[in-house]
């Protein structure tokens, strides 16, 4: 599934879709799964309901999360993508927004918001629902992670304080304003039906505009992996979701830890 070309694509660009890369059957169980959180009541510090509903790092607690995420292709994927001889697991994040929400996901740089450094850390965005531009798909500016520019990781709207590690990050500059000057960007965004899947590299510049006209809500899974050239690098205003308390390495070491980053590929 993963020819040089499409790796080439991703390396330049920084994104790539891959149509029908998981069983829609796959990813209508993992929503199931999802609805069932959706409907009870059991809220972690990471739990957002705003505009629908947003959550991070199951797999620790749930099997079915951990399954989807390390045992189906998505790790041989992104790990060839990345040109790395394996991937660890990182965590998982659900986005799932509302019909007729004017929620939206600001544009936005992932690793700002990790404890890591690194070129070989990527999300699958897997579709759970379909979606197009208009629907709150996915848009990246394409090429934007070679500028090797990091800019200040910020909250995804009224988060009830899951993002409150971000306040130490003031010292980065803000994301131009794409929305004002749509036309100097050149925008990359897909079409997408349950089982599509969208692989980027941590340094892209992405976000993804409101579900307000559609009918039906817009679901997605998106998967965190690191790769062989990650280094642990857990500075203040990065996610505390895992942290250095935890962990069995020291800063500047490669996460090497099956409890909290599990191997879960490796090329040959
Ligand atoms: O699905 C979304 O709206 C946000 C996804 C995202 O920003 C991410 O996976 O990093």
């Amino acid at each position: 599934m993963i020819s040089e070309e499409l790796i080439q694509q991703y390396e330049r660009d920084g994104a790539v879709c891959i149509k029908g890369a998981i069983d829609p059957a796959s990813a209508a169980s993992v929503l199931a799964n999802l609805d069932v959180l959706i409907d009870g009541d059991n809220d972690r510090w990471t739990t957002i309901r705003e505009g629908g509903f947003s959550d991070r790092h199951l797999w620790p607690t749930m099997p079915w999360m951990y399954d989807f995420c390390a045992k189906s292709a998505l790790p041989e994927i992104v790990g060839r993508l990345m040109r790395s001889q394996a991937a660890r697991l990182y965590f998982d994040h659900t986005f799932i927004r509302d019909a007729g929400t004017a929620q939206t996901t600001p544009w936005h740089q992932d690793r700002p918001y990790w404890p890591f450094l690194g070129k070989q850390i990527a999300s699958v965005w897997v579709a759970l629902t379909a979606c197009k531009k208009a629907s709150s798909s996915l848009q990246f500016v394409r090429g934007s992670h070679a500028a090797g520019k990091v800019y200040r990781p910020i909250p995804f709207g009224n988060d009830g304080g899951s993002s409150e590690f971000l306040g130490q990050n003031k010292s980065l500059d803000l994301m131009p304003d794409i929305d004002a000057a749509p036309d100097d960007f050149e925008l990359l965004c897909w079409d997408v039906v349950p089982g599509d899947v969208i692989v980027f590299g941590g340094d892209v510049i992405h976000g993804a505009s409101d579900n307000a006209e559609n009918t039906e809500r817009r679901a997605a899974l998106s998967i965190r992996y690191v790769g062989d050239d990650v280094i642990w690098d857990p500075r203040p205003g990065t996610d505390p979701m895992v942290n250095d308390d935890m962990v069995s390495f020291e800063p500047g070491e490669p996460p090497h830890d099956d409890k909290w980053f599990p191997n879960v590929w490796s090329a040959g």
